[in-house]
């Protein structure tokens, strides 16, 4: 069965996909975007192949008018440089922005999509405010 895909427009959430945000009192009281889609029982999308790709990546650009930075699903918080879709299928995901992932300063473990509208795709800190699509299989 096709996923069906939520778009969210509402821009502006950090991924928050490390679990140390659970320690912080304050940030508790945030929403992570995977604990929103969640809460929906979806989980952030993941990519499972190039139509699947353009097809989010079309979504993006209906919903927002523009090729909007976007979360995707994908972590690698648990284990550096080991990545994962956050709602359990296979990553088997390639088409990453040239020299991406890259960590830089060992601090990027979410991913994101269309960074500086373009078709790239780049692992980034968690904390950057983006907007996000939640997916869940029908
Ligand atoms: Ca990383
Ligand atoms: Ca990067």
């Amino acid at each position: 069965n096709a996923p069906l895909f939520i778009v969210f427009v509402v821009l502006g959430k950090s991924a928050l996909f490390s679990s140390s945000y659970l320690d912080d009192d304050v940030l508790c009281l945030q929403l992570s975007t995977q604990d929103f889609c969640n809460s929906f029982g979806a989980h952030l999308t993941s990519i499972r192949g190039d139509d699947e790709y353009d097809f989010i990546r079309g979504l993006v650009l209906r919903a927002t008018g523009t090729n909007t930075r976007t979360w995707v699903g994908g972590t690698d918080a648990a284990k550096e440089g080991y990545w994962v879709w956050t709602d359990g299928s296979p990553f088997t995901f390639t088409a990453w922005g040239s020299g991406e992932p890259n960590n830089v300063d060992g601090n990027e473990n979410c991913m994101e999509i269309n960074l500086n509208g373009q078709d790239y795709v780049n692992d980034v800190n968690c904390s950057l405010k983006n907007a996000f699509i939640c997916a869940k299989d029908a």
